[in-house]
Order: C-alpha cells, then sequence, then structure tokens
C-alpha cells in the first residue's frame, strides 16, 4: 500500500464516518477458522484486521499471521498483546502504551525492547495510548498487565487520560472495555473525550450489535473493533451489518 494505513483509515472515515476493524486472534483455538474469517472479511466491507490476543497457546502464531496476510484484501494491523507476536507479516502496528495502567513494563519496557526489532522489520507505527475500562468482566489485558481499569463512571478520569495522550503526541486513543465485555464504553464516556480530545478514537471490547456500534460513532469513534461477536457469529452476514452501520455517511 502506498499510503500509511493510518492515513489510508483516516480518509475512509473521513469519506464514510467511520472505520470497521475486524479483530482476529491467532491463537490455536481459531486455527481451523481462519481462512474463512478473512474470506469473509474481503466480502464484507470491514476496512481492516486487527490482529492480536493476550495468550497464545501454542507456537504456531507467526504461522497463522503469515496465513492472514497473505489472505487479506485490506491492511493486517499487529495489535499488540506481547512480543511474541511480532513478524514482518504486518502492515502496520499499534505502537501501544497502556497508559491506564501504572505497570512500567506496560508503559515503556516492552515499547523499549520491540522498538529496534520493529525498526528492523520496517513496520509502519501507530502511536497509540491504550486506556483501559472496566467492561463489567475481568479481563485477560487486565490480569496479564496487572492493571486496574477505569470505572466506567469516570469519564473525568478517562478525558484527563485522553488529553494526556494527547499532549505526548499519541496519534490515536483505544477506548477499551476488554475483549468480551459485559458493557462496552458507554457513549457518554465517547462523546466527552472527543468534546475535550484531539485525538483519533478506536472503542472496543463488548461491542455486540450494530447498533451499539452505530451509536458510539455517532458519539464520536473513529473506529470500530469487533472480535468476539465475530468468532460467535461465525458467517460474513453480521460483518457485513456492523460495516453498514459504522459507515454511515454512505449508508
Ligand atoms: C478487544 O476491543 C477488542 O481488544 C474487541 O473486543 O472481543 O469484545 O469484540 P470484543
Amino acid at each position: 500500500m502506498s499510503v500509511p494505513v493510518l492515513t489510508h483509515l483516516q480518509s475512509i472515515r473521513d469519506a464514510q464516518g467511520a472505520a470497521y476493524l475486524v479483530l482476529i486472534d491467532p491463537d490455536r483455538k481459531n486455527d481451523g477458522s481462519i481462512e474463512d474469517r478473512v474470506r469473509s472479511v474481503n466480502q464484507s466491507g470491514v476496512d481492516a484486521i486487527l490482529v492480536g490476543g493476550s495468550l497464545m497457546m501454542d507456537g504456531k502464531t507467526h504461522e497463522r499471521v503469515a496465513r492472514i496476510h497473505q489472505l487479506s484484501d485490506v491492511p493486517v494491523i499487529f495489535f499488540p498483546g506481547s512480543l511474541s507476536q511480532l513478524c514482518p507479516h504486518y502492515d502496520a502496528m499499534l505502537f501501544m502504551s497502556i497508559i491506564s495502567g501504572r505497570n512500567p513494563h506496560y508503559l515503556i519496557g516492552e515499547q523499549v525492547i520491540a522498538a529496534p526489532v520493529v525498526h528492523d522489520m520496517g513496520i509502519e507505527t501507530i502511536p497509540t495510548g491504550y486506556v483501559l475500562m472496566d467492561g463489567g468482566a475481568h479481563s485477560t489485558v487486565e490480569f496479564i498487565s496487572g492493571t486496574q481499569p477505569i470505572p466506567m463512571n469516570r469519564p473525568d478520569i478517562t478525558v484527563a487520560h485522553g488529553l494526556a495522550a494527547q499532549y505526548l503526541g499519541m496519534k490515536v486513543l483505544y477506548l477499551e472495555a476488554g475483549s468480551g465485555a459485559q458493557t462496552p464504553v458507554p457513549v457518554d464516556i465517547i462523546e466527552q473525550v472527543k468534546r475535550r480530545c484531539d485525538i483519533d478514537l478506536i472503542v472496543g471490547g463488548g461491542i455486540r450489535t450494530p447498533d451499539q456500534a452505530r451509536e458510539r460513532v455517532e458519539a464520536g469513534a473513529d473506529f470500530i473493533v469487533t472480535g468476539t461477536i465475530i468468532e460467535e457469529a461465525g458467517d460474513s452476514s453480521l460483518m457485513r451489518a456492523f460495516s453498514e452501520a459504522v459507515h454511515w455517511r454512505s449508508s
């Protein structure tokens, strides 16, 4: 792709209201469904694939990422759960810091270890502040990173993190309720962060219906991520419905 992946997604956002990203977990449990999932992505108006997960249960992650990249018609973006998933088969990566946490290893430690390898591989980096919110289920990220999520009733704390990310020069803020969350990030939090912060917003975690996605786009989300519900649905019609809901300007 000649333009950077982030620029490409921003131009989709500008033209169609928001961009829609599907998360594929390259773990063993998805080994048999990866090809079908990527083919569905290609046919359903999805704008990019995020690849990542907090825990890998075998050693074949890189081989699965290569398969995803080979089959995908859209950019494949690394959403790092851990450095063990870093490999050259990505078009870009969210170069993330868990800014809602106070664990120095996930604030800067992993990034320092990764940076020379990323440089060597030539992967586009998208500077991203990752904000974990309390979606009502103890998420794997919470456990692995050893960090506390921000309560959903504290838009003030969330806005403060968004401003900090902006002033640190990050390009994107990822408002994350946690994969499989019972409650997605509330609309009013997205509205307040959007009103106060000048930074693109990824919103994900616990989004289970196209209506929920659309409400979050209307509140100010630039990019919507779904993972679990797409895994559970197992067909492309739901992806298509999400794509139409997110791309509200073209529907
Ligand atoms: C997780 O935000 C993503 O990091 C997707 O969450 O699996 O709940 O859709 P779900």
